[in-house]
Parts: C-alpha cells; structure tokens; sequence
C-alpha cells in the first residue's frame, strides 16, 4: 500500500520546501493556489516511483495494451482522486490538519479539468480509473486542449459561456515528454513515385504544413495496486526548425500559416455533445492527436518488435465513437507508406487492431466530411479511404447482388461525404454499442445493413462508473457507513453492495441511512445559499435533473410539469403537496439556441416561483450554475430523485443515472438507455417509470399517428401551461420571449415534427410517475427503503465490470503487476 510507505513528516516538509522554493513564501503567506500547487507536487513525488515501477513492469512483461483514443476525457479534479487511489487521503489529511491547512479547501484551488462535454467523456475518464484499478495496461490518447469545456455564467437567466483557462497557474501533475514529440502534415498534394527496387509506388506527400505534436502525460493511479497508467495529451507546436526554413526561402506566408495553425489546433475543446460540428479545424484536431498517437505507438511498439504484422498481439485501440475513427486510415498509412507492407497486409493488421464504440442514435451525432474539405486537408488518408470503400462496396456487390439500395446506404464514400461510422464499422474487429437497449436499437434500425452483413462485430458493453469517484470521494459519510456495515470489498468490487440488502429491514440501519442523506442535502443547500443565493429546505424532497441541456434529455418536459403544480398549488392552496426542490443544472452548447431558451426558461420560472410568497416555499427552482465534474459530487450525494426523462430510444446510456442510483436516489424515468437495466437490477417497485416505450416512439416516427395538437386542445392544464409561454406570465409580459419552445411542441417546422421528443404526449404519464413520487416519499421509512435498495443492487453499474467485458470479450489485455 502507498499509506504505508506514507512517510508523515517527509511529507509534510516537502510541502514547506515547495512553497519556499516555488514561491519564496511561508506557508502562512501562500495563497490557496499556492499551496495546492506545493500539496500536488509533494503527492506527485511518491506517485512518480510507482509511475516508473509500472513502466518498468511494461517494459519487462510486454503485455499487450489498450489505447484508448478518446477526443475527450472528462477528467474531473485529480488531487482528491489520487490521493484516494493512493490509500493515502486520510494520512495526507491528517498531516496537511498538522500544518493548519484543510485539506477539502485546497482541493477546491484545483482547476476542474474539463476536456469533455458529458457523458462520453467522463466515460472515458471512468474506465481509465478501472483499468488503472484492474492491473490492465493502457493508455489514455487525447487533446490537451488550452480552453476546456466552457464555464458557464447565468445572466439575467441566460447562459454566457466564459471560457476556461485551466492550465494557467499550470498543471501540477502533468508532465512534458519532448522526446516523443512527432510532427503531423496537413494538405500539400501526392506525388505517386514508382520504385523500382521495390517494384511499389511510393505516396509522398509534399507541399504540406505541419505542426509539432507535443505529449504531455497525467498519471492514471489505480486504486490501491501501485499500478499507474499514463493518460497522454497532445499539445501543438510550430515547427522551428521549418519555420526558420521558410523564412530564408522568404516564405514568410507559409511560416506564419504554420505557426497559427499550431495555436489554432488545440486551442478549445468544440462543446457539443450529441451533435456534430463539422467544422475544418474538428477534422485538423483529430487528425493531429490520432496520428501523433499511432506514430508513437509504433515506435514503442517496434521497440522489442521487428514484425509490424503482429501488431494486433501487443496492441488494441478502441475508438471512442467516431471521433478517432481516422486512426482506420493513418494506421493503413503508416504501415503501407513508412513500414513497406502491401495493401492486404496493412488492411489485416489494421482490422484486426481497431474497434469501435458507438454512443448515440442521433443522427446529427453522426460525423460525415464533406469530400472536397477531406481531400483537401488530408490528401493521402482520403486515398486510403476510397480504396477501402472501393473494396468494401465490392464485397457489398458481391454478397447482395442487384442490391445497389444497399450499396448506397452502406458505402463510405457517398453523395460527396465521407461517413465515418460506416468507415469504423467496416474496419473495426468489434462494434458495440452502451447499453443493451441501444445496442438492440443499433443492430436492428440505425446499422442494421451492417448488423445482416456482419453479426459477429456487434456486441454490447453497458456503461458503468467509478465508486472511487462518485461514493468514495463525492460522498464520504456514505461510503464510511457501508464500509462500517459491508466492509471495505465493494471499493474494488462493486457487486459486494448487495450485502447491503439485509439492513433493508433493520431500523437503526435505515436511520442512520437517512440521516447521511439529510446531512449530505444539507452540505448542497449550504452550496446552492452560496452561489445562488437561494435558501432550500432541506426536509424537501431534492428532485435532480443534472446533465446536459438536449432537447431528447427534456428538461423542457421537466419545468413544464414544475408550471403545473404551481398552477395546482395556486388553484388550490389547501392542497396537499409535500415540499420539492427542483434542481437543474444543464450547459447548453453556445449554438444551440432552443437549449439555451430551455435554459432563460428554467430561471424565469424560478423567479416566478421562488418569489411567490403565497405558495409558501412549497416549490423551489433552483439552477446551479456550471454544473461540472466537481459540484456533481456533491449533488449526486444530495438528490432524492433522480430525474431520467429523455424520450425513450434516444438515450444511449446514460451515466448520470448510474450516479444517482450509487448515492441512493431512485430513478424517475424512461425505459430508456441504461435505465432499463437499472430497473432490472434494483426492482420496479424501487424505480418510478413513465412514458412511451422506444417501441413505441420508434413507431410513430416510422409510421406517424402522433399529433400533438389533439393533446392540447383536449387536457386543458396541458394547454393552460403551453399557452403560459406565450402570454407573459413568465416573461414579465413578453409574448414572444418562449415563442419558440411553444412552436416546437404544437407546430411543424418544414421537415421538423411538432413535439418531436413526445412532450406533450408523455405529460400526463409523468405527471402520474411525480404523483407517485410524492406518495412513497410521504413514507419516510418506505422511502429510505428504497434508496438503500438501489445503492445495494447498483454493483452492475461500476466501470470496473464494463471494463472487465471489453477485456474479456474485445481487448483480450494482459495484467499487470506492480510491487510495491
Ligand atoms: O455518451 C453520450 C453522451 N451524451 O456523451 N453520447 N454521445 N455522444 C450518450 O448520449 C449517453 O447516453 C452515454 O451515456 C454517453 C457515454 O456512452
């Protein structure tokens, strides 16, 4: 164990040593970004033996290794994370309270770095901590992007997007590796060279630009093993040596051209999750980390191999979605152009070394390049693909002859686009999809031409999460009482919850269960006084919403129900209605306009509501601003409720479920995504489900037969609260302020449905699932009940059990072992 070798007094001087040779200072006079800085420093020291212990172990046992490619990784704060995997945050606590230093105040100096939207990134960021966890070797490859996810201000109401400088104070646990810095091309043309030594043609590419591709590594610590892997981010620098070149040709144009795109590559982090940009520079960033990443790998690959068409025994490289999907073409082109093997051979290697994950249905998910834009930036890989598309629609004609429909619906290249799923399906050796409905949803609607023709590729691997994370550190009090009652086993081995079971009818057990969570509310109230300056009642239920701000997460449906009970309440004071806090926190991405109204309309109803006297406090809105890896910690450990409303087959996943699920909050939601196995697991009297089923909605968008305006000139609440968005009650008078959202659920726009995600058509239903909510809740035993039930049934749900699948059914990695 790290504690044991936690030397107490070392570690407490090194701190003191950091602070006077970093910044001149005493510990008194450091500011709190000081000494966090000199606390991470003194940490990284020990993490820095084992870093190179396991290297030495890879060196030694050359196991065979993931790289996980990933254009993000949602990473999260690192100190407390490390320390925790350490087995070390007690003793460093304990040490730092020596020197009149807490501990919690200097992890909260810690930028939150945030190289992801949402999901798919913090997924990544997961299953580095299992692998880590698990002994297995892999790295993490990805963008060290200069601006990270946005910060998010609430202005009047309205998002304003603020953007975020993590790295300038500097990154403490980073480290810059110049030696495996590796130049990417961009553009210029190809010249075809026959070589009649060879007897090959050689593809050579000229007039190009390049960047200077420079990795900077972050330890990835599992939990307890001394095992640590290396998440390698890539920075972009301009080639000095070609710029100075350039200048004494007087290509003073070309030079600068370089230089700026050098800045420009990694400059932010594009912030839209389930929608695709198809901006120019996405494409430059991709290429940049996918082909530095694959240069390095082969050089360390070829380090102890002679034989490159072995590749596949040592290495695997998953995709994380589409993003890294040119990893298909730049490894065809590294080994075809710069290791000399022919196309068959090449195209072996490559199938047999890359698989795919897909995490979204959407269809303006999906990445297509524009051909022109594609050749243009990236000559040689656009060859490589058409020569893979050729082949593939070959094997296509020759297995469904006549059938050219197919043909087109399969093909990569296609009506002047380059389709990157069909490109990661036809070479990838697996594909699997998030969850087992998604998974089902892919085989049989999205990609069933590719499922009928090759079945063996598809596979599923529901999502899961880290206990380090989201128990261990989000929520202590919890994660010390199941430890005081189970025992410490479910910190590497989640499914050990289920012991838990047993204190579903035990009293005292129960208690002291509630009052952690009340404990916990109270730490998010104190939270939501502070930056929003909104007083909760902690005694009132904590209904959560928390995730990305969609229109298929319907967060439009969640504060439209919110206007209904507070019309309930307002027609009928004497009602009864238990207390509810609702809770949003959503960013929205900066183009994505009816997001962002969402939003302005969320905050105008808390204004509306928090104001009104009348309804003395009985509802509360509140939207706590930059949700973020951080504060989701502390929400999760608060939530009563956990909202999962998205339309039904249009959530993949989902991940914050599993979240909420972990920290004791049942599941109002949709059979959708990974909510169906939740319910599975933890039992539907122990869940709160509504709406239509995939099925269903499936159904009306293939054959139509839903119309939404026979719902609302027929439910009159449902059209009293439409109609409220458009004649001011939550406007200040404004008419036109919501005009929009009303459109989008009563009228159709061109090609655009009314009420394309089933608002209206699910309100009822979910009005009934809240209703329901309220009658358990009443019962303060019934409902702590439940939520022990769900965090001990949520042992599925730990990333450790997704990773174990991928290793066991894709990635087939060796273990390794680290001495301490
Ligand atoms: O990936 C998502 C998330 N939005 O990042 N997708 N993408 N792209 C899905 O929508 C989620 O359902 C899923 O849980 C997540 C990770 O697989």
């Amino acid at each position: 164990m790290y504690s044991k070798r936690f030397e107490k007094e070392a570690f407490k001087e090194e701190v003191k040593n950091n602070i006077k040779n970093l910044y001149r200072k005493t510990i008194e006079e450091a500011t709190g970004r000081q000494i966090f800085q000199a606390v991470s420093l003194a940490v990284k020291e020990t993490i820095i033996d084992y870093w190179l212990a396991t290297q030495a172990e890879m060196e030694k046992e050359d196991p065979k290794t993931v790289y996980y490619m990933s254009m993000e990784f949602l990473m999260g704060r690192a100190l407390g994370n490390n320390l925790i995997n350490m087995t070390a945050y007690k003793e460093v606590k304990e040490a730092l309270d020596e020197m009149g230093i807490d501990l919690n105040a200097v992890e909260d100096e810690e930028p939150d770095p945030a190289l992801g939207n949402g999901g798919l990134g913090r997924l990544a960021a997961c299953f580095l901590d299992s692998l880590a966890t698990l002994g297995y070797p892999a790295y993490g490859c990805g963008i060290r992007y200069r601006y990270g996810m946005f910060k998010q201000k609430i202005e009047n109401g309205y998002q304003v997007e603020v953007p975020d400088n993590w790295l300038k104070d500097g990154n403490p646990f980073e480290i810059r590796r110049d030696e495996y810095a590796k130049e990417v091309r961009f553009g210029g043309d190809v010249r075809i060279e026959y070589d009649p030594v060879t007897k090959r043609n050689n593809f050579i590419q000229e007039n190009y630009s390049s960047v200077l591709a420079v990795p900077y590594d972050m330890p990835i610590i599992g939990y307890g093993n001394h095992v640590v892997n290396t998440l390698r981010i890539w920075d972009a620098e301009a080639i000095t040596d070609f710029h100075l070149d350039a200048f004494n040709r007087g290509d003073y144009r070309h030079a600068v051209e370089q230089e700026n795109l050098a800045k420009m590559i990694v400059d932010v982090l594009y912030p839209c999750d389930d929608h695709y940009a198809g901006k120019e520079l996405r494409l430059k960033q991709q290429y940049f980390f996918i082909s530095a990443s694959l240069q390095a790998l082969l050089v360390r690959y070829k380090k102890k191999h002679d034989d490159v068409r072995k590749l596949h025994e040592k290495v695997t490289i998953q995709m994380n979605d589409t993003h890294p999907t040119l990893a298909v073409a730049e490894l065809m082109h590294l080994l075809i152009d710069q290791e000399g093997l022919e196309w068959d051979e090449a195209w072996d290697v490559t199938t047999k070394t890359v698989a795919y994950t897909n995490h979204t249905i959407m269809a303006e998910a999906l990445e297509k390049w524009p051909v022109d834009l594609f050749s243009r930036l990236l000559p040689r890989i656009y060859q490589i693909i058409q020569e893979i598309d050729r082949r593939f629609i070959e094997q296509v004609r020759f297995r469904y002859p006549g059938d050219e429909g197919r043909v087109a619906r399969m093909a990569i290249i296609r009506d002047g686009q380059v389709k990157m799923a069909h490109l990661a399906i036809v070479a990838g050796y697996s594909v699997n999809g998030v969850a087992r409905l998604h998974t089902e949803i892919l085989k049989h609607e999205e990609l069933k031409d590719f499922y009928d023709m090759m079945p063996e590729k598809f596979n599923n691997k529901t999502n899961g999460i880290t206990q380090r994370r989201f128990l261990m550190h989000g929520n202590p009090l919890l994660a010390d009482w199941v430890t005081k009652r189970i025992g410490d086993g479910w910190i590497t081995d989640l499914s050990q919850m289920s012991r838990l079971k047993k204190y579903v009818d035990d009293p005292k057990a129960l208690a002291e269960f509630r009052e952690i969570k009340y404990q916990n509310k109270l730490r998010l109230a104190e939270y939501i006084k502070k930056y929003n300056g909104i007083e909760v009642d902690p005694r009132s239920i904590f209904d959560v919403q928390v995730k990305r701000l969609h229109e298929y997460k319907r967060q439009f449906l969640n504060i439209l129900h919110v206007m209904y009970l507070y019309n309930q309440i307002k027609d009928h004071p004497e009602m009864y209605f238990y207390p509810r806090t609702f809770i949003f926190g959503a960013k929205a991405a900066a183009g994505y306009v009816r997001a962002k109204e969402t939003i302005k309309l969320i905050n105008s109803v808390a204004d509306v509501i928090n104001n009104d006297k009348s309804i003395n406090g009985k509802i509360k809105v509140v939207f706590i601003e930059d949700y973020r890896v951080s504060n989701a910690e502390i929400i999760f450990a608060a939530a009563d409720v956990s909202e999962q409303i998205s339309t039904a087959s249009k959530e993949a996943s989902g991940t914050g479920n599993m979240k909420f699920m972990l920290n004791g909050a049942p599941t109002l939601g949709t059979m959708d995504g990974a909510n169906v196995e939740i319910v599975e697991e933890v039992g539907i009297e122990n869940a709160f489900i509504f709406g239509l089923s995939s099925d269903e909605v499936i159904n009306f968008e293939n054959n139509g037969g839903y119309n939404p305006a026979d719902i609302y000139f027929n439910d009159w609440d449902i059209k009293r609260v439409v109609d409220q968005l458009i004649d001011g009650t939550y406007s200040n008078g404004d008419r036109e302020m919501y005009r929009d959202l009303y459109d989008s659920l009563v009228n159709t726009h061109g090609q655009e449905r009314a009420d394309r995600y089933f608002i209206l058509k699910d309100f009822r239903s979910y009005a009934d699932a809240q209703k329901r909510v309220e009658e358990a809740y009443k019962d303060r035993e019934g409902w702590a009940k439940k939520a022990l039930m769900n965090v001990a049934c949520c042992g599925k749900f730990s990333s450790d059990r997704t990773i174990q699948e991928y290793v066991d059914d894709i990635w087939h990695l060796d273990h390794i072992k680290v001495d301490a």
